[in-house]
C-alpha cells in the first residue's frame, strides 16, 4: 500500500474513534426516536458534559492503548494497565466494571487478573472494544497477533469471552478496513464472510449477528429491525456488531456511517467511537470531515495530540 495512504488510514481510525466518541456523547442512552424527534439526523456537534467536541472514556483508553504501543514498541500488559490508571478521568463516563477494575490494579492486584474479578467471571461490556484502534491499525497486517493482543488488552478490564472475543473482532474489523482500498468497490458480503472466519469458536453468538448482517444488507432494513437483531447497549455483543453494520451499510461516507450509528440510540458514543473507527480506518482521516476535525477537543491530550500518537504508531510499524 502506498504509505501515505497507510498513514493517513492510522490517523483516521483513531481520529474517528474520537469523532465517533464526541458526536454521539451527548445523546448517550437516549433511545432511537428521541434522537430523531429532538435533532433530526444528527450531523453537528452539540454542546454537552464537558463542552463541544470533548471526548469520553472509549477515546481516553484508546489513547492509553495508543501510548502504550508507541512507548513500549508493542503490547506490555503491565505498562498498558498502569497507563489506563493513570489517564483516568472520572468526569469522562466509565463503566463500573471498569472502574472498579482499574481500583484494583492501583490497589496492586496483578495486571491480568483484576479483570477476572470483576462482576465474577470478568465483564463483557463494550469497553475492551470501543478503545481497540490502535491494536486493529499496528497489527493490520497479522491476524493471529492481533487476536491475541486485542485479548489481553481486553483483559486487563474485561476478561469475559465476550469482552475479549468483542474486542478482537472489532480491532479485525479496523484491519480489513485498512486492508480495504476505498477507490475499488468493497464486496460486502465478502467482507462480513471474513469477519465471520475470524471469530473463534466461543464467539458463537458474534457468529450468528455476522450472518445477521449479511441478511441485513440485502433487505435494507428500518432502524427498529436493526436494533431489535444486533442491539444498542454498552455490552460488547449488542454494540459492536451494531458499529460494523453501520459501517458497512453506509461504507461510500464516513460521515454518513457515524451518523448513523449515532441516530440508533442507547450506547451513541460507543457506538460512534467503534463505528468511526472501522470507517477512518477505510477512508483515512483524509476522509472525515473537517468540520467535525475543526471542533474536536484540542488540550493537552486531543485531536492534534491523538494525531502525533497515530503518526509514531505509524513510523513504529513500518521501521
Ligand atoms: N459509563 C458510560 N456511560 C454512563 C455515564 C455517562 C453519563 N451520561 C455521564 O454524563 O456521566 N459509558 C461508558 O461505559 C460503557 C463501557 O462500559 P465498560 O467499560 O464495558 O463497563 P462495564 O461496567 O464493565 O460494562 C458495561 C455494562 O455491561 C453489563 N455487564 C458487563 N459484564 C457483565 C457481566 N459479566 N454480568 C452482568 N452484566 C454485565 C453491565 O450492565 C455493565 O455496567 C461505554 O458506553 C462507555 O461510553
Ligand atoms: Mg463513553
Ligand atoms: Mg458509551
Amino acid at each position: 500500500m502506498n504509505p501515505e495512504k497507510l498513514k493517513d488510514k492510522f490517523i483516521g481510525c483513531m481520529l474517528g474513534t474520537h469523532v465517533g466518541d464526541a458526536l454521539g456523547m451527548p445523546v448517550e442512552g437516549y433511545d432511537c426516536k428521541t434522537i430523531e424527534v429532538k435533532y433530526g439526523e444528527l450531523r453537528e456537534m452539540l454542546d454537552a458534559r464537558m463542552g463541544v467536541g470533548t471526548y469520553t472514556d472509549d477515546t481516553e483508553m484508546m489513547i492509553g492503548i495508543a501510548e502504550s504501543l508507541v512507548e513500549c514498541k508493542g503490547f506490555n500488559g503491565r505498562d498498558m494497565a498502569d497507563r489506563f490508571v493513570k489517564l483516568h478521568d472520572p468526569e469522562r463516563g466509565y463503566g463500573v466494571g471498569t472502574v472498579r477494575a482499574l481500583s484494583l490494579i492501583k490497589e496492586g492486584i496483578d495486571w491480568n487478573l483484576a479483570g477476572e474479578r470483576v462482576f465474577g467471571g470478568g465483564s463483557f461490556g463494550n469497553g475492551s472494544s470501543m478503545r481497540i484502534a490502535p491494536i486493529g491499525a499496528f497489527y493490520y497486517d497479522n491476524p493471529d497477533d492481533l487476536r491475541k493482543i486485542a485479548c489481553e488488552s481486553s483483559n486487563i478490564t474485561h476478561a469475559h469471552i465476550f469482552g475479549k472475543e468483542g474486542a478482537a473482532l472489532q480491532a479485525f474489523a479496523v484491519a480489513e478496513a485498512i486492508n480495504s482500498d476505498p477507490s475499488e468497490e468493497l464486496d460486502k458480503q465478502s467482507f462480513i464472510s471474513d469477519l465471520i472466519k475470524f471469530v473463534s469458536v466461543d464467539g458463537k453468538l458474534y457468529k450468528a449477528k455476522l450472518k445477521h448482517i449479511k441478511e441485513l444488507l440485502k433487505c435494507g432494513p428500518d432502524k427498529a429491525e436493526v436494533i431489535n437483531r444486533l442491539g444498542n447497549d454498552s455490552s460488547a455483543p449488542n454494540s459492536v456488531l451494531t458499529a460494523i453494520y453501520s459501517f458497512i451499510s453506509h461504507i461510500h461516507d464516513f460521515e454518513d456511517s457515524v451518523s448513523y450509528a449515532v441516530s440508533l440510540g442507547g450506547d451513541t458514543d460507543t457506538i460512534g467511537a467503534m463505528t468511526g473507527a472501522i470507517s477512518g480506518a477505510y477512508h483515512g482521516k483524509s476522509g472525515i470531515p473537517q468540520r467535525w476535525l475543526d471542533v474536536l477537543e484540542n488540550g493537552e491530550r486531543g485531536r492534534d495530540y491523538i494525531e502525533m500518537l497515530a503518526d509514531k504508531l505509524y513510523e513504529l510499524k513500518i521501521n
